[in-house]
């Protein structure tokens, strides 16, 4: 159906009109506000914001989400006009199902009103903060674990100007926070990173130190702030005309800030909250006190896997992760990967089996009702690769082991960020490392053996010791050498046989 103007706004005006069984289950204003959330993108709404209407609605609390996006001033007005509710569809073979959810108490946008967010973080009835800013938002050194700031972070820690970055924003709510004794408070990282928590904290500790705030302040974060670590999961690609269509079908309203995603969801948080949480345990996340082994398993065989169909399906030109999942060939050589390279590389949760997680991964990443762009996965590719793929490498060669399979992913990277698909269309270089990268290219002739050192030179992505690896470094040049000469399709179908 198409979409036009006739067609009334979601809002809470309207949701007398929208069927029964797609109503919210809270509405915005019922609950008081407990939670700020940073980054409003599509996986923090069909994801915490789920758990939370849930957990709301099963255990009450005044755990009313203020979502808060950093820059993106649409998102903020598409829910402003809509009292805060949007609706997630959940798309599988067997059809749509789209829900109106009520977390969200009110919007702010951040770079228009950073004093309103600093007020915020220092409100008491604020307790929880979570966070979905992606992973370039983490400024810190992979190695060192120091402070990397870019110009805008640097400058948002050492001058007195309104914050305009996360870091900035963090510093100065915490800053009046500790001012106002305001209560304890937990940060919660919901980023595709290892150890998030303590990512978090280390950003946040760094923070303080680079901007020299007083003692009193840093003590004071040291005895309030936690970091719980967390794990996430739902796929949920950005949404398309296509999705705003399906949600006005389904609720006979428009819905200007509809998503849509897998049915598949999961949280595993670790249970460190000094001033409280929602109920989350009773809407299906699981509460641990470490959630270390559920990252690495996610983030190498599930974000891995995902990150190696990126790469060889916009390189043969493919348009989705689904699509690309029937190319002859490939889904073995996945499975060899996650056996041979990811299940060898570290030790999963109690009771888990790698190979058994990574089927169901694959079974998700061919649900054709998602469709889910190569080109939207392989962007930012220096700031995943490191834990989706580098450390699976570092970990099997530490014990001795080659990680053939996994070379191919950094080869297919390589090639993707020289900016050409195989059939040589162009390719976009959508990374914050790309005059970087391009840098680096720019030494290479252009063959593999130049330009596998000349990419590996980049510390920021390549740890030195796995850059000076020779075995790691043959692995890709053969890699790269193959999609070179046979295309992604080619090499694939080649390596599976
Ligand atoms: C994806 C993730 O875009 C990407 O890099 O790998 O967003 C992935 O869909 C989610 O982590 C799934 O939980």
């Amino acid at each position: 159906m198409a979409v036009n103007g006739d067609i009334p706004l979601l809002g809470l005006g309207t949701l007398d009109r929208v069927p029964a069984a797609s109503r919210p289950l809270i509405r915005p204003g019922d609950v008081g506000t407990g939670i700020v959330h940073l980054g409003l993108g599509a996986f923090h709404r069909a994801h915490q914001a789920v758990y939370t209407e849930r957990a709301v609605a099963q255990a009450g609390g005044d755990w009313g989400i203020i979502g808060v996006a950093p820059r993106n001033v649409d998102v903020v007005r598409r829910l402003a006009d809509q009292d805060g509710l949007f609706s997630v569809t959940t798309l599988s073979a067997a059809g749509a199902q789209t829900k109106v959810v009520g977390a969200f108490a009110g919007v702010r946008h951040a770079a228009s009103d950073p004093a309103a967010i600093v007020a915020l973080l220092a409100d008491p009835a604020i307790r929880v903060v979570t966070l979905t800013v992606t992973e370039k938002a983490y400024q810190l050194d992979p190695v060192t674990g120091g402070l990397r700031p870019d110009e805008a972070v640097a400058a948002d820690l050492s001058t007195d100007r309104p914050p305009t970055t996360v870091p900035g924003l963090l510093l100065r709510g915490l800053a009046a926070r500790a001012a106002a004794d305001a209560g304890p408070i937990a940060l919660v990282s919901c980023d595709n990173l290892p150890s998030n928590g303590h990512r978090l904290r280390g950003l946040v500790h760094e923070a303080l130190a680079y901007a020299k705030v007083p003692d009193a302040t840093t003590d004071w974060v040291h005895a309030h702030v936690t970091f719980p670590g967390t794990m996430v999961d739902r796929i949920v690609p950005a949404a398309t005309a296509q999705t705003l269509d399906t949600a006005a079908s389904a609720l006979g309203v428009r819905d200007l800030a509809a998503i849509a995603g897998e049915p598949y969801s999961q949280w595993v948080v670790e249970d460190d909250f000094p001033g409280g949480r929602p109920a989350w345990d009773r809407a299906g996340a699981v509460l641990t006190g470490d959630a270390g082994p559920w990252e690495r398993l996610k983030l190498r065989a599930l974000n891995g896997v995902h990150s190696a169909i990126a790469y060889l399906g916009a390189l043969a030109g493919q348009e989705t992760i689904a699509e690309t999942l029937r190319l002859p060939g490939l889904a073995d050589v996945l499975r060899r990967m996650i056996a041979e390279d990811v299940a060898a590389s570290f030790t999963p949760p109690d009771g888990v089996s790698v190979i058994g997680y990574g089927e169901s991964v694959l079974d998700r990443f061919a649900n054709p009702a998602i469709r889910h762009r190569t080109i939207q996965v392989a962007m930012d590719g220096s700031q995943k690769l490191p834990q989706r793929v580098l450390h699976t490498i570092a970990d099997r060669r530490a014990g001795g082991h080659s990680a053939y399979w996994s070379a191919l992913v950094v080869a297919a990277w390589m090639r993707f960020v020289q900016g050409r698909a195989d059939d040589g269309a162009a390719l976009p270089l959508d990374d914050p490392l790309a005059g970087r990268i391009r840098a680096a290219l720019a030494t290479s002739t252009g063959t593999p053996a130049s330009v596998v050192p000349a990419l590996l030179g980049l510390t920021e992505i390549f740890p030195p010791e796995l850059a000076a690896d020779e075995q790691v470094r043959r692995d890709i040049v053969t890699w790269l050498t193959a999609l070179d000469t046979h295309g992604a399709a080619g090499t694939v179908t080649g390596a599976a046989t």
